[in-house]
């Protein structure tokens, strides 16, 4: 399979997440959001939508981290993402939800460019805004965590999966982790772990790039 994929995208970050703790293999084309490579043709001819991740599987190519995860559930069903019985299904999506939905889409890049270059907020604005909606969201996600070794459960799962990258970008935007979502930090101790979640870390990739 081939993941177009960026180094610190948090959608991206979920699949490759979810690509490694089902051991599918997968090679990388790196899509520079900073350099605007989404909006080419090209990429445009691969995603309408301009937006990573996409996924070329032998079904065809398949766009949206959670329906490309619902399918990767349905492909190789031995190691679920959304696993348990219908009411911890029902929390894990909702707890998932909650950052890929509510949460991510309002830092994306694209929405804080527009901020800045059609409504005129300042940097300091743009950066109030994010940390607000990232804070609001992760409390959300803390305050319905049981006493489970993981967001939902014994086992990692696709709550899992949207919650490290939104810790990572949470620290990009100078969001202190440890001390403000301490529960939620040692879920990801607990996650990074593993290898799966290790070998998906945007310092991992091919195309990462220090700041
Ligand atoms: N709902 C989409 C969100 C995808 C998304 O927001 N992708 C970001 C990177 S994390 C992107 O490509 N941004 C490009 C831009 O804003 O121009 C998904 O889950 O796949």
């Amino acid at each position: 399979m081939k993941l177009y994929s960026y180094y610190r995208s948090s959608a991206s970050f979920r699949v490759r997440i979810a690509l490694n703790l089902k051991g599918v293999r997968y090679t990388q084309i790196p899509v520079n959001l900073k350099l605007g490579a989404q909006l080419s043709d090209d990429y445009q001819s691969i995603n309408p939508q301009r937006l990573l991740p996409a996924l070329e599987t032998s079904d065809g190519l398949l766009t949206q981290s959670f329906a490309i995860m619902a399918w990767l559930d349905e492909k190789f069903p031995e190691r679920l993402l959304v696993l348990g019985d219908a009411e911890q299904r029902a929390k894990i999506r909702a707890l998932a939800a909650i950052l890929g939905c509510d949460t991510q889409p309002l830092q994306n890049l694209r929405v804080l460019k527009y901020l800045s270059s059609e409504i005129g907020v300042t940097e300091a604005q743009r950066l109030q805004w994010s940390q607000h909606w990232i804070r609001d969201g992760l409390s959300a996600f803390d305050a319905q965590l049981k006493e489970d070794a993981y967001s939902v459960g014994k086992v990692a799962s696709l709550a899992d999966i949207c919650l490290i990258p939104q810790l990572y970008n949470a620290r990009r935007f100078g969001i202190d982790v440890a001390s403000e979502f301490k529960r939620l930090a040692e879920i990801e101790c607990r996650c990074l772990s593993q290898e799966a979640f290790q070998r998906a870390l945007p310092e991992q990739q091919p195309d990462y790039i220090p700041d």
